[in-house]
């Protein structure tokens, strides 16, 4: 298995929780490590550049208003199989939807606050971790 970087978003329901730790754990613990981070208010400009794939589907608006709520944490976790493995501890889009004991049927309010993004590729995770860091932000791993 290929060591790989995904780019993880703690999204504004989330932070508003205080579950920031929690969810910071949850990828620790499945062997995951944080390589950058940081706490960040997005623009609309902001969030409309990272889901420009949505652009066209009928939930981009509240979709962005909702990403724009409120601050948000931005990391870059790496480890084996980072992208498949981030997904996994997520859980499905709709919380209602997701299996027991993933990040959001435990801290998802709804479709719209569904509490992470992740990365669906290892190719969006290239172009996501490059939207919100520089190479040079990226700390190699001390373990
Ligand atoms: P994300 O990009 O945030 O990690 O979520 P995802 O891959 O699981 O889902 P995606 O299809 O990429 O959709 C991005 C976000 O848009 C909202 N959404 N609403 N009302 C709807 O049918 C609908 N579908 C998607 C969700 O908040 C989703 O996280
Ligand atoms: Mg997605």
């Amino acid at each position: 298995m290929a060591v790989e970087r995904t780019l993880s978003i703690i999204k504004p329901d989330a932070v508003a929780k205080n579950v920031i730790g929690q969810i910071l754990s949850r990828f620790e613990n499945a062997g995951l490590s944080v390589v950058a981070a940081k706490m960040v208010q997005l623009s609309q400009a902001d969030a409309e550049g990272f889901y420009a794939e949505h652009k066209e589907r009928p939930f981009f608006k509240d979709l962005v208003g909702f990403m724009t709520s409120g601050p948000v944490v931005v990391q870059v976790l790496e480890g084996e199989n980072a992208v498949l493995k981030n997904r996994e501890l997520m859980g499905a889009t709709n919380p209602k939807e997701a299996d027991a004991g993933t990040i959001r049927a435990d801290f998802a309010e709804s479709i719209d606050a569904n509490a992470v993004h992740g990365s669906d590729s290892t190719t969006s995770a290239a172009r996501e971790v490059a939207y919100f860091f520089a190479e040079t932000e990226l700390c190699p791993r001390t373990r």
